[in-house]
């Protein structure tokens, strides 16, 4: 048996439970095969088998008080997975489907997306099974700060620095910003995606989306095409989502359809973002409220149809697995030219595999979506400097970022043998950075 499938098996044997969690390590051992090839003096090291385990994961109790007075308990999450090349780096999930599997996938997804951005931060992920939606500010001030009164002793600015995920946004940082500053004395960068007034840096909010559309643009022009008059579908209609939308409209190109977890709509006009900015950022509303503001549009209940929209660029940016190869199948049948993942793992691999083998365009997220996090690091050395840049500066900075993460991918699969396969580039890419540093480290 090859050695990856050995140890992919004693990776199965001892995370019986996380699925999400052995999807991903799958996906990155498999593609690292031709490195292992290459360099066995990580196999001696025992790199892999170090690198699959978390360094510390925390599991703690989150107790609060609800409205009607009545004593909730949720459970918190950090897994510390990485610090190879930087403090632990990663955002928090607040979600109803919280587990573990899932906190462990996105942590470790987020050791090499991390990596790939050039910057030095290692990799990690939190959260909890708390569901904000339906929640009072109050109720989620209260669960915020429950959450951060345990979180603060394993957290610091050089030690490990959240931000925001699913369900954590500009409100949730600065609860939790709030009550780590009064527990702790200090005022420090310990999370990103601050307010623009306490520490944050301008263009956090549009990075991630950002950043998807500035990669998927240099996808496209290995093959000569660009966004200008493409219809793109984007998945989701939270903070990816939305700023991908804007930036894809002002490179030219027309959203038709944008969704949440009840249903997706289309407007063939062209998705009107001014509504879509009211209805979830500040009326906190659904979708389906769409059609009161314009009643040309429809409105379907389910999310996952919405891959039969006919569309050139597919950007899903909701949530993980939200695409399986029935979906591919269809996107391919309907003439889409580029796939490029906001969310995080939201291919199947059943998915990837039909559109790598129908030739499309595959930007997976770890490469794709490095915006958000790159420009977190940015707000990072930010606070350290203790100055700020202006907006055009950062977004300048995020755009050279997505280049240049691109053409490491890029290069790394010509390298290995993988031309134009951007799954297994930004793997390795990301791979060898953090396998250098551990390699140096010694036994640890
Ligand atoms: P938000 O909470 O702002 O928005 C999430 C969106 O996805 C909402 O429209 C939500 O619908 C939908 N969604 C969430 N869960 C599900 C589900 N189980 N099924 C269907 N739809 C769902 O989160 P973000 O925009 O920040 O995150 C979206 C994705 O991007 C995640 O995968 C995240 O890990 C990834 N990501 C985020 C980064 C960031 O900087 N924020 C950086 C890199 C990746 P509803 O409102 O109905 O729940
Ligand atoms: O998945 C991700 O990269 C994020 N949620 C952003 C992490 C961060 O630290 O900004």
């Amino acid at each position: 048996m090859s050695y990856v499938n050995t140890l992919m098996e004693k990776i199965v044997q001892r995370n019986p439970n996380e699925p999400e969690f052995l999807q991903a390590a799958r996906e990155v051992l498999e593609s690292l095969e031709p490195v292992i090839e290459r360099h066995p003096e990580y196999v001696d090291a025992g790199l892999f088998e170090r690198i699959v385990e978390p360094e510390r994961q925390i599991i703690f109790r989150v107790p609060w008080v609800d409205d009607k007075g009545e004593v909730q308990v949720n459970r918190g999450f950090r897994v510390e997975f990485s610090s190879a090349i930087g403090p632990y780096k990663g955002g928090l999930r607040l979600h109803p489907s919280v587990n573990l599997s899932i906190i462990k996938f996105l942590g470790f997804e987020q050791i090499f997306k991390n990596s790939l951005t050039g910057l030095p931060i290692g990799g990690g992920k939190g959260g909890s099974d708390f569901d904000p939606k339906g929640k009072s500010d109050a109720e989620v001030m209260r669960f915020c700060q429950s959450f951060m009164t345990e979180l603060y002793r394993h957290i610091g600015a050089d030690t490990d620095v959240p931000a925001g995920d699913i369900g954590v946004g500009g409100r949730e940082i600065g609860y939790m910003f709030g009550q780590y500053k009064r527990i702790v004395n200090r005022y420090e960068g310990v999370l990103t995606g601050k307010g623009l007034t306490w520490g944050g840096s301008l263009a956090r909010t549009e990075a991630t989306g950002y950043g998807l559309v500035y990669f998927v643009d240099e996808m496209l022009k290995t093959r000569g095409e660009s966004f200008a008059g493409k219809r793109v579908v984007v998945s989701g209609s939270g903070n990816v989502a939305i700023y991908a939308a804007q930036k894809v409209k002002e490179l030219g190109g027309e959203v038709v359809a944008m969704s949440d977890s009840n249903g997706y709509f289309v407007d063939e006009k062209g998705v009107n973002l001014d509504t879509i900015r009211l209805l979830k950022e500040v009326q906190r509303k659904r979708c389906k409220d769409y059609l009161a503001m314009h009643d040309h549009a429809s409105y379907f209940e389910g999310c996952d149809d919405i891959w039969t929209v006919p569309c050139d660029i597919a950007l899903p940016c909701a949530t993980q697995n939200e695409i399986n190869e029935q979906s591919a199948r269809t996107l391919v049948a309907n003439g889409c030219i580029a796939v490029a993942e906001g969310a995080n793992m939201p291919s199947t691999p059943e998915a990837v595999k039909v559109f790598l083998d129908n030739k499309v365009l595959f930007g997976p997220g770890k490469a794709a979506n490095a915006g958000g996090v790159a420009v977190s690091a940015l707000e990072m050395s930010q606070n350290s400097m203790r100055y700020s840049w202006t907006f055009e500066e950062v977004d300048a900075k995020l755009k050279d970022i997505m280049v240049n993460i691109h053409k490491k991918a890029y290069e790394a699969a010509n390298d290995y043998g993988f031309s134009g396969n951007l799954v297994v580039g930004a793997n390795i890419a990301g791979f060898l950075k953090v396998a250098d540093a551990m390699y140096s480290h010694g036994i640890v």
